[in-house]
């Protein structure tokens, strides 16, 4: 049964450009409820770590320092369905595949400064909420 329960970040990029209220408003309006959040900025050693699954990608170090580059927003989300309702809601990768209308058609300037992230399965979803927020800490 899918999960009710997925996390995100507004990636500094984002952020810089001034895109908090929009992107929450957007995600409000795709009917997910926030359980936790904090406006926060990773350690190059944090960021490391949250990406480590794309350690031997030839970008990784691209993304670890642009991630840990400045603020971001990490939220945990809950709707029915929400890995992958988030992930239709955000659209593909690269912006420039992106469907009309989504989070990173809107919002993304490229593939590595892609606006936010979505976890990408319920695991997948637990692990990252519990990597930002202490259990008391989502509600
Ligand atoms: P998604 O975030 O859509 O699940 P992943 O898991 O393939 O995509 O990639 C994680 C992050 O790595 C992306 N959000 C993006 O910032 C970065 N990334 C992925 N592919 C590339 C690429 N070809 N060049 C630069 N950065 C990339």
């Amino acid at each position: 049964m899918a999960g009710n329960r997925t996390f995100t970040m507004i990636k500094p990029g984002a952020v810089r450009n001034g895109h908090i209220g929009a992107i929450l408003a957007h995600i409000n309006k795709g009917g997910f409820k926030i359980v936790a959040m904090k406006y926060t900025q990773l350690s190059k050693e944090k960021a490391g770590e949250f990406y480590a699954v794309h350690k031997e990608r030839p970008f990784y170090g691209e993304l670890v320092d642009f991630m840990s580059s400045g603020p971001i927003i990490a939220a945990v989300l809950e709707k029915a369905n929400a890995v992958e309702d988030f992930r239709t809601l955000i659209g593909a990768t690269n912006p420039a595949e992106a469907a009309e209308g989504t989070v990173r058609k809107l919002y993304a300037t490229s593939i590595g400064e892609n606006a936010v992230h979505g976890s990408d399965s319920d695991e997948n979803a637990n692990i990252e909420a519990n990597f930002h927020f202490a259990g008391t800490e989502m509600y």
